[in-house]
């Protein structure tokens, strides 16, 4: 490999945060700026794993919780040679949901501890940037009402919000908290300004693992 590395960057957040509305902005900012930049999104329901969490998180098949726990594992590990490849090649992965997001709402669940459910994602690519957007539930409940899939619950989500306090707590992570309660516009312009440091950051260190 010659030339700068990418930077593995991911939003994380509880549901209707903005994540996919942020992400789609950096990718689009992050390119017009002159640094390769391409999107993903965990789940990504597009391959065979992905198409069976789908079908669990539209209701349309029941899996026992140890088993979608890790087939949302899987899902991200059968992406990661593909990453590698992009990060290798410079370009930078700006990515919507991460291990974070798996360990968080599984976590919620009765009987599952942050220790298990942290273990099938060890070895994943470490981010360079974890973006944090913070929307408290009474926020989150001003925007428009939850859907029918699978953990869109108020009072599973409050739950979820405390798995994600605790895991912020790592420091060997570069968690940045983004208050995501402002408007779309003020929010770009904070985590553009995150990622820009954390390119820059990247290009000259080793990928890591989680
Ligand atoms: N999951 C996921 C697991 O259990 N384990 C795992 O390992 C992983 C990876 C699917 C579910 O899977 C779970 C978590 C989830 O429950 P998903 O497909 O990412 O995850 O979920 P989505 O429904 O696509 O996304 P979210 O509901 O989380 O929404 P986003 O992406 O945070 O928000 P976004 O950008 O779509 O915006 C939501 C709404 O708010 C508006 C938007 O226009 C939109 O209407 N909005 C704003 N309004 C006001 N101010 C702002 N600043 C706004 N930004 C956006
Ligand atoms: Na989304």
């Amino acid at each position: 490999m010659t030339g700068r590395r990418g930077a593995l960057i991911i939003l994380e957040g509880v549901d209707r945060a903005g994540k996919t509305t942020q992400s789609t902005k950096l990718v689009q900012a992050l390119q017009d700026r002159g640094h390769p930049a391409e999107m993903m999104k965990f789940p990504d329901r597009t391959t065979k794993i992905g198409q069976m969490i789908s079908s669990y998180l539209v209701k349309a098949t029941n899996l026992e919780d140890h088993t979608v726990h890790l087939l949302f594992s899987a899902n991200r590990w059968e992406l990661v040679p593909l990453m590698k490849e992009k990060l290798e090649k410079g370009i930078s992965l700006v990515v919507d949901r991460y291990a974070f997001s798996g360990v968080a709402f599984t976590s919620a669940k009765p009987g599952f501890t942050l220790e298990w459910c942290k273990s099938p994602d060890v070895g994943l690519p470490k981010p360079d940037l974890v973006l944090f957007l913070q929307l408290s539930p009474a926020e989150a409940a001003q925007r428009e009402t939850f859907g029918n899939e699978r953990y869109e619950r108020a009072d599973f989500q409050k739950t979820v919000l405390q798995r994600f306090n605790q895991l912020m707590t790592d420091p060997t992570l570069n968690w940045q908290v983004i208050d995501a309660a402002r408007t779309i516009e003020e929010l770009h312009k904070d985590i553009l300004r995150h990622s820009e440091v954390a390119i820059e950051q990247a290009a000259t260190q080793p990928l890591k693992e989680l």
